[in-house]
Protein backbone atom coordinates (compact mmCIF):
# COMPACT_ATOMS: atom_id res chain seq x y z
CA UNK A 1 0.00 0.00 0.00
CA UNK A 2 1.51 2.97 -1.07
CA UNK A 3 1.90 6.65 0.45
CA UNK A 4 0.12 5.13 4.27
CA UNK A 5 2.10 8.51 5.41
CA UNK A 6 2.20 11.46 3.49
CA UNK A 7 5.25 12.95 2.01
CA UNK A 8 5.40 15.36 5.21
CA UNK A 9 4.61 12.73 8.04
CA UNK A 10 7.09 10.18 6.31
CA UNK A 11 10.06 13.06 6.19
CA UNK A 12 9.07 14.03 10.24
CA UNK A 13 9.36 10.23 10.84
CA UNK A 14 12.52 9.56 8.70
CA UNK A 15 14.33 12.84 10.86
CA UNK A 16 12.98 11.91 14.05
CA UNK A 17 13.85 8.14 14.17
CA UNK A 18 17.34 9.09 12.66
CA UNK A 19 17.96 11.08 15.74
CA UNK A 20 16.20 9.67 18.70
CA UNK A 21 16.66 5.77 17.76
CA UNK A 22 19.97 4.00 19.21
CA UNK A 23 20.97 2.70 15.78
CA UNK A 24 23.66 -0.34 16.42
CA UNK A 25 26.48 -2.02 14.41
CA UNK A 26 26.16 -5.40 14.58
CA UNK A 27 27.63 -8.63 13.30
CA UNK A 28 27.04 -12.11 11.99
CA UNK A 29 29.54 -14.79 12.16
CA UNK A 30 29.77 -17.05 8.86
CA UNK A 31 32.16 -19.58 8.26
CA UNK A 32 33.75 -18.89 11.22
CA UNK A 33 34.22 -15.22 10.25
CA UNK A 34 33.04 -12.03 11.67
CA UNK A 35 31.22 -9.41 9.95
CA UNK A 36 29.44 -6.27 10.61
CA UNK A 37 25.59 -6.64 8.96
CA UNK A 38 25.26 -4.50 5.78
CA UNK A 39 22.88 -1.82 7.54
CA UNK A 40 22.09 -0.51 11.30
CA UNK A 41 19.54 -2.11 13.53
CA UNK A 42 17.30 -1.43 16.48
CA UNK A 43 14.83 -3.47 18.26
CA UNK A 44 11.95 -1.68 20.53
CA UNK A 45 8.93 -3.40 22.57
CA UNK A 46 7.23 -4.05 25.17
CA UNK A 47 9.15 -5.05 28.15
CA UNK A 48 10.29 -8.65 27.73
CA UNK A 49 9.88 -8.98 24.24
CA UNK A 50 13.29 -10.14 23.61
CA UNK A 51 14.48 -11.14 20.15
CA UNK A 52 16.68 -13.55 18.78
CA UNK A 53 18.07 -14.06 14.80
CA UNK A 54 21.20 -15.14 13.36
CA UNK A 55 23.04 -15.49 16.89
CA UNK A 56 22.00 -12.03 17.96
CA UNK A 57 20.02 -11.09 21.24
CA UNK A 58 18.04 -8.06 21.43
CA UNK A 59 16.32 -6.69 24.50
CA UNK A 60 13.77 -4.50 23.62
CA UNK A 61 14.15 -0.72 23.84
CA UNK A 62 11.10 1.56 24.84
CA UNK A 63 8.48 2.56 22.66
CA UNK A 64 8.80 6.30 21.95
CA UNK A 65 6.17 8.83 20.75
CA UNK A 66 7.22 8.81 17.12
CA UNK A 67 7.24 4.95 16.95
CA UNK A 68 4.19 4.48 19.35
CA UNK A 69 2.06 7.34 16.43
CA UNK A 70 3.99 5.34 13.59
CA UNK A 71 2.37 1.96 15.25
CA UNK A 72 -1.11 3.34 15.85
CA UNK A 73 -1.41 3.84 12.17
CA UNK A 74 -0.10 0.80 11.20
CA UNK A 75 -2.58 -1.30 13.10
CA UNK A 76 -5.51 0.45 12.07
CA UNK A 77 -4.29 -0.24 8.92
CA UNK A 78 -3.72 -3.73 9.37
CA UNK A 79 -6.61 -4.57 12.17
CA UNK A 80 -3.64 -6.46 14.22
CA UNK A 81 -2.08 -5.39 17.36
CA UNK A 82 1.71 -5.60 17.54
CA UNK A 83 3.79 -5.32 20.34
CA UNK A 84 7.37 -4.86 18.94
CA UNK A 85 9.37 -3.19 15.78
CA UNK A 86 12.73 -3.47 13.99
CA UNK A 87 14.06 -1.57 12.37
CA UNK A 88 16.87 -1.32 9.71
CA UNK A 89 18.52 1.71 8.67
CA UNK A 90 20.08 1.79 5.38
CA UNK A 91 22.48 4.15 4.89
CA UNK A 92 23.28 4.16 1.11
CA UNK A 93 22.69 1.84 -2.20
CA UNK A 94 25.56 -0.65 -0.54
CA UNK A 95 23.72 -1.56 2.70
CA UNK A 96 20.93 -4.08 2.29
CA UNK A 97 19.38 -7.49 3.76
CA UNK A 98 20.32 -10.79 2.34
CA UNK A 99 17.29 -13.57 1.81
CA UNK A 100 15.91 -15.18 4.71
CA UNK A 101 12.01 -15.91 6.25
CA UNK A 102 11.06 -14.46 9.35
CA UNK A 103 10.76 -17.71 10.74
CA UNK A 104 11.92 -17.45 14.40
CA UNK A 105 9.82 -19.61 16.46
CA UNK A 106 9.23 -16.27 18.93
CA UNK A 107 7.09 -15.30 15.97
CA UNK A 108 4.66 -17.94 15.78
CA UNK A 109 3.77 -20.70 13.16
CA UNK A 110 1.98 -17.60 10.72
CA UNK A 111 3.07 -14.15 11.98
CA UNK A 112 2.32 -10.88 10.81
CA UNK A 113 4.36 -8.78 10.12
CA UNK A 114 3.88 -5.03 8.94
CA UNK A 115 6.90 -2.82 7.23
CA UNK A 116 7.06 0.61 6.78
CA UNK A 117 9.64 2.55 5.06
CA UNK A 118 10.43 5.94 5.10
CA UNK A 119 13.25 7.31 3.04
CA UNK A 120 14.35 6.23 -0.45
CA UNK A 121 12.92 3.74 -2.32
CA UNK A 122 14.20 0.19 -2.13
CA UNK A 123 13.72 -3.04 -4.27
CA UNK A 124 12.10 -5.90 -2.44
CA UNK A 125 12.62 -9.16 -3.71
CA UNK A 126 10.86 -12.58 -3.04
CA UNK A 127 11.78 -15.86 -4.11
CA UNK A 128 9.82 -19.23 -3.23
CA UNK A 129 11.75 -21.79 -1.48
CA UNK A 130 10.58 -24.85 -2.87
CA UNK A 131 9.02 -24.22 -6.48
CA UNK A 132 11.77 -22.74 -8.57
CA UNK A 133 10.23 -22.96 -11.81
CA UNK A 134 8.00 -19.67 -9.84
CA UNK A 135 9.57 -16.00 -11.01
CA UNK A 136 10.45 -13.84 -8.33
CA UNK A 137 8.66 -11.19 -7.57
CA UNK A 138 9.88 -7.46 -6.68
CA UNK A 139 8.50 -4.63 -5.35
CA UNK A 140 9.68 -1.30 -5.15
CA UNK A 141 8.94 0.06 -1.57
CA UNK A 142 8.39 3.58 -1.38
CA UNK A 143 8.57 6.23 0.82
CA UNK A 144 5.39 6.07 3.54
CA UNK A 145 4.33 2.63 1.82
CA UNK A 146 2.95 0.07 3.91
CA UNK A 147 3.51 -3.42 3.53
CA UNK A 148 2.07 -6.45 4.54
CA UNK A 149 3.14 -10.22 4.78
CA UNK A 150 0.65 -12.96 6.06
CA UNK A 151 -0.67 -16.39 6.90
CA UNK A 152 2.10 -19.07 5.12
CA UNK A 153 4.11 -16.09 3.34
CA UNK A 154 6.93 -17.36 5.68
CA UNK A 155 6.75 -20.89 4.99
CA UNK A 156 6.71 -20.98 1.10
CA UNK A 157 8.72 -17.75 0.23
CA UNK A 158 12.43 -16.04 1.42
CA UNK A 159 12.33 -12.13 0.80
CA UNK A 160 16.08 -9.84 0.51
CA UNK A 161 16.51 -6.08 -0.28
CA UNK A 162 19.41 -5.82 -2.66
CA UNK A 163 22.40 -3.77 -2.51
CA UNK A 164 22.17 -1.55 -5.38
CA UNK A 165 24.44 0.54 -7.80
CA UNK A 166 21.86 3.20 -8.55
CA UNK A 167 22.92 6.35 -6.21
CA UNK A 168 20.36 5.60 -3.33
CA UNK A 169 19.68 8.02 -0.23
CA UNK A 170 18.72 6.95 3.36
CA UNK A 171 15.92 4.10 3.96
CA UNK A 172 14.57 3.29 7.17
CA UNK A 173 12.56 0.26 7.51
CA UNK A 174 10.37 -0.79 10.24
CA UNK A 175 8.80 -3.86 10.30
CA UNK A 176 6.19 -4.32 13.28
CA UNK A 177 5.65 -8.47 14.68
CA UNK A 178 3.83 -10.11 17.50
CA UNK A 179 6.22 -11.99 19.69
CA UNK A 180 4.19 -14.51 20.94
O1 LIG B 1 13.94 -3.42 4.73
C1 LIG B 1 13.02 -4.15 4.36
O2 LIG B 1 12.10 -3.76 3.62
C2 LIG B 1 12.99 -5.60 4.78
C3 LIG B 1 13.24 -5.80 6.23
C4 LIG B 1 13.12 -7.23 6.62
O3 LIG B 1 12.92 -8.12 5.83
C5 LIG B 1 13.25 -7.60 8.03
O4 LIG B 1 13.48 -6.72 8.88
O5 LIG B 1 13.11 -8.80 8.34
MN1 LIG C 1 12.32 -10.00 6.81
Amino acid sequence: MQGLFTFADSALFADRLDQEVDWRQDHIRLFGKTMPLPRLTAWHGDPGKVYSYSGIEMPPKPWTESLLGIKAKVETAAGTQFNSVLLNKYRDGRDSMGWHSDDEPELGPSPVIASVSFGATRRFVLRHKYNKTLETISIELTDGSLLLMQGPTQHFWQHQIPKTRRVVGQRINLTFRTIV
